[in-house]
């Protein structure tokens, strides 16, 4: 099967199916946040019915990079920040394909900032997970741009004298049209939120809060958390602007001060995507760029095939 012919296969499909044969089991730390993401990812894949083969994961680089290696169908794990232009390279060459893009705060909202505001803007019909832990976990625990003020680390070892960056707020006044915070402790709406993020046509950006009990022991284990659909106190419109606006910069001055508030923030549906715009113009080539160069007799290779164990 290739990621033309799997596309819109219709089908039950197995939540383990996500597994992959080579490292099956993820190498990440015990508590990790980041084993709540695969699994609500590969929870969100099967119940949406796809196919490993009709997605394409791509990943930047951080302990949350590892998605890819650990989540089986089409993978790029990409370089530091760099996740977004690939996808949406990915995203132009294929458009029935469905991407996903994930990466680290470090990742997508300090090396990668640009591409963010960008691809947001742009609204690349993918979705982006930010595997929020408020700092960076690979390279042992530095602050990140979404550390709080006074956090302590190696490399701000009197604190840091920084405000955080407000992602919701960020992702909102760039263009996104789907935007949620979800966090790794919930992994029921976790799941729920990636399968609405994955079916909305546009840029749904999803900041998933994932524990570090490794490198950020004082931070907060973001519970217990408040689910802003299930509480009557935080009743707004999400297809409003200026009510998603207020209801973000609550949730994210309330993380600051310990208290966790997740959900779905924004919700646009009107607004066309890149490559429907695209489309509209005219200048959408009519068999994707993917078909063209794709080559119907070549057997497609897993990593774990390339690879011999025992060398
Ligand atoms: C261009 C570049 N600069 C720096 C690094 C080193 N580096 C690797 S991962 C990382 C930070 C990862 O933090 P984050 O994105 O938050 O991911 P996490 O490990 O917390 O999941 C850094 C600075 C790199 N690989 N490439
Ligand atoms: S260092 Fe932190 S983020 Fe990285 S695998 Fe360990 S617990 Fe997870
Ligand atoms: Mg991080």
């Amino acid at each position: 099967m290739s990621a033309f012919s799997a596309i819109g296969e219709d089908r039950e499909v197995d939540q383990n199916e996500f597994t992959p044969e080579i490292e099956p089991q993820a190498t990440w730390c015990p508590g990790c946040g980041d084993f709540g993401v695969l699994k609500a990812l590969k929870g969100a894949a099967a119940e949406l019915g796809l196919n490993p083969e009709e997605i394409l994961l791509v990943t930047g680089i951080g302990c949350s990079g590892k998605l890819s290696s650990y989540f089986d169908a089409y993978g790029f794990h990409s370089i530091h920040g760099r996740s977004l232009p690939v996808a949406r390279a990915a995203k132009l060459a294929n458009p029935e394909l469905t991407v996903i893009a994930a990466g680290g705060d470090g990742d997508g909202y300090g090396i990668g900032g640009n591409h963010f505001m960008h691809t947001a803007r742009e609204n690349h019909d993918m979705t982006y997970i930010v595997f929020n832990n408020e700092i960076f976990g690979l390279t042992k625990g530095q602050t990140s741009p979404t550390s709080p003020m006074g956090h302590k680390s190696k490399t701000q070892p009197q604190g840091s004298a920084k405000a955080p960056l407000r992602p919701l707020s960020l992702s909102l006044a760039t263009g996104s049209s789907y935007i949620a915070r979800t966090a790794a402790v919930n992994p029921n709406q976790a799941k729920e939120i990636l399968v609405e993020a994955i079916q909305h046509d546009g840029f749904s950006h999803v900041d998933f809060l994932t524990q570090c009990p490794t490198w950020n022991k004082d931070a907060k284990q973001y519970v217990p958390y408040i689910d802003i659909q299930q509480n009557d106190e935080y009743d707004f419109d999400i297809t409003d602007r200026n009510e998603a606006s207020e209801a973000m910069y609550e949730t994210e001055s309330a993380l600051w001060e310990g208290k966790v508030l997740t959900g779905r923030y924004y919700h646009d549906e009107s607004r066309h995507s890149y490559h429907e715009e695209k489309i509209a113009q005219g200048s959408m080539p009519e068999k994707p760029v993917a078909e063209q160069y794709f080559d119907e007799d070549y057997e497609p290779k897993r990593s774990y095939d390339l690879l011999d164990p025992h060398k």
